[in-house]
């Protein structure tokens, strides 16, 4: 595959600092090199520079909101780009927000190769809240409202903008939902599988349900990869922890699924914040799953620990 990483160093939508640094981390724990020795192409097209974004208002209940949405500008057409030249869109976070502009990117790449968008969530949050129902004013726990088109954000935004139906959303991993968001995840349709479902049927009968969705429609799916899905024990470098995550095991099943599915069309690795982790542990790990998504077997796994 001809991979093309993309630094987005956002930190305005999460409420604290840190997480610009993510991209750097990736880079450091060797997500490159990894990738390369798996047999893949990479090119490294750099951290994104926002565009401005002073067109648009603030909005009381979106915290640095012109900030988010240059990125979301930027990534939306770094994305579009890279898929449109036959490459594997690999983002580079940065919180979470800047998925408003990779899967709004991706949606209009499907949509010109006339083949439906899929996504998988992988998440303590839903990321369903808006500038109307947040209780934080956070925009990273807004993105997936955003990109199935949530009425609140129609003043902030063009007209015409390929939508993803919120049909399409497979959610993995969740266990924090805020009391308006469980209402319009439920209203809108999103598939959740929270950390229960999980206990229940396990990760290989879920990830097969949504494999073969896909996998009939023909769809494109993009996957997005926040830190705080693993149990914080095992990845604590992010702000927003949550208790009773998924186990190392189960992470790297998810990726080794996709990667024999041979669906997956793009990838964001979101939320690292470096400041908060424990000596590089979270950035190995997320490289770690990367690699297993790009075909990384057990079987050919260096004998080093991670
Ligand atoms: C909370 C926390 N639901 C909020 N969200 C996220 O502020 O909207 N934390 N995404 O990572
Ligand atoms: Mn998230
Ligand atoms: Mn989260
Ligand atoms: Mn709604």
């Amino acid at each position: 595959k001809s991979i093309t990483l993309i630094g987005a160093p956002i930190e305005e939508g999460s409420g604290r600092r840190g997480a610009a640094m993510g991209p750097a981390a990736l880079r450091i724990a060797g997500i490159d090199t990894v990738l390369a020795e798996l047999g893949h192409t990479i090119h490294d097209d750099g951290d994104i520079r926002p565009l401005p974004a002073r067109d648009l208002a603030n909005h009381p209940g979106a915290n640095n909101l012109q900030t988010v949405a240059a990125f979301a500008r930027a990534l939306n057409d770094a994305v579009h780009d890279t898929a449109r030249r036959g490459h594997f869109p690999l983002i580079l976070g940065g919180d979470h927000a800047l998925s408003m502009g990779s899967v709004s990117g991706m949606a209009r790449y499907a949509q010109e190769v006339g083949r439906p968008l899929f996504v998988l969530w992988l998440d303590a949050h839903a990321d369903f809240n808006s500038p109307v129902t947040s209780p934080s004013g956070n925009m990273h726990g807004m993105p997936v409202a955003f990109f199935c088109g949530q009425a609140e954000f129609a003043p902030v935004l063009p007209k015409d903008r390929p939508l993803v139906d919120p049909k399409r959303v497979y959610q993995v991993g969740i266990r924090s939902v805020d009391e308006r968001e469980r209402e319009e995840i439920a209203e809108h349709g999103v598939n959740v599988y929270d950390m229960r479902a999980i206990d229940e049927m396990g990760m290989a009968q879920i990830m097969r349900k949504i494999l073969d969705e896909v996998r009939v429609s023909n769809g494109l799916l993009h996957v997005s990869l926040d830190v705080d899905f693993i149990d914080p024990e095992i990845a604590p470098g992010v702000g927003t922890t949550v208790p009773g995550g998924a186990t190392f095991r189960e992470a790297h099943l998810i990726m080794e699924m996709l990667c024999d599915s041979g669906l997956v069309s793009s990838l964001d690795v979101v939320e690292l914040n470096p400041f908060l982790d424990d000596r590089g542990k979270s950035a190995r790990i997320l490289v770690e799953l990367t690699a297993s998504l790009f075909g990384r077997r057990i079987l050919d796994r260096p004998t080093r620990s991670a």
